[in-house]
């Protein structure tokens, strides 16, 4: 565990996280980002557009013993899952139009191996049975890439009073690091772990990773899930 007189801190770059030592159940969650069967199962919308899967789902045991250390400690633990409505109500016409450009692939809304893409209820848009969400913890449903736009998650983290979030999940350069830089920008203190969070396209992860670093940490710190947990046991 590395501590000093100031509080408890994770081994982090370019700084031990968090900034102030306050690393305390009650004060940190872990926010496990989209790990749905559309963005990292056979059959799912990621699949159909061509990535190799194995790719995102690499992730899945890094993050399994994160959250078991996290459940242990007594850390939150909150899951997102990005989904529409079954009307589409909440799907902007764009965002439908660009999924769709790659003709006889699915596009978000349309019914695909995995049930209509990216739709709430469907089995495409579940969270992975590997990383299922205990009874009790917090799942975000989110129309968006952020976490934060549409969502309740603001008001939930500060009623419990979270400071600092632990970021995980797929995709690193899209949903992670909106949502990233959304909780930054709202003084939420972020841990990036970078063996918990996958992209598509690998060098994108490596530049995703690389962002948040520069500028002394401009969007927070950037970890590993074994510094993290040896620091909280
Ligand atoms: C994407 C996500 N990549 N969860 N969503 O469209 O990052």
């Amino acid at each position: 565990m590395q501590t000093d007189s100031a509080g408890r801190f994770a081994v982090a770059t370019p700084y031990p996280w968090p900034w102030n030592g306050d690393l305390r159940p009650a004060n940190t969650a872990v926010i496990v980002i989209d790990m749905q069967t559309d963005f990292c199962g056979p059959g799912g919308y990621i699949d159909g557009l061509g990535y190799d899967v194995s790719v995102t789902r690499a992730v899945v045991p890094a993050i399994q013993q994160l959250l078991a250390a996290f459940r242990a400690g007594g850390f939150h633990v909150l899951h997102t899952r990005e989904g529409h409505r079954p009307d589409l109500a909440d799907l902007p016409a764009n965002k439908r139009w660009r999924s769709r450009k790659f003709g006889s692939i699915p596009g978000i809304g349309d019914p695909g191996p995995c049930g209509r893409v990216l739709v709430r209820g469907e089995p495409g848009w579940e969270i992975i049975p590997e990383l299922a969400p205990l009874p009790g913890e917090t799942v975000i449903d989110k129309p968006g890439k952020g976490s934060f736009c549409a969502t309740d998650l603001d008001l939930i983290l500060r009623t419990q009073r979270i400071d600092n979030l632990v970021l995980t999940g797929i995709t690193t350069d899209v949903c992670v690091h909106t949502t990233m830089r959304e909780a930054n920008d709202r003084g939420y203190e972020c841990l990036l772990l970078a063996d918990c969070c996958a992209a598509t396209d690998p060098a994108n992860h490596a530049a995703a990773v690389n962002m948040v670093k520069m500028q002394n940490g401009v969007f927070g710190a950037v970890g590993d899930s074994a510094a993290l947990i040896a620091a909280i046991r």
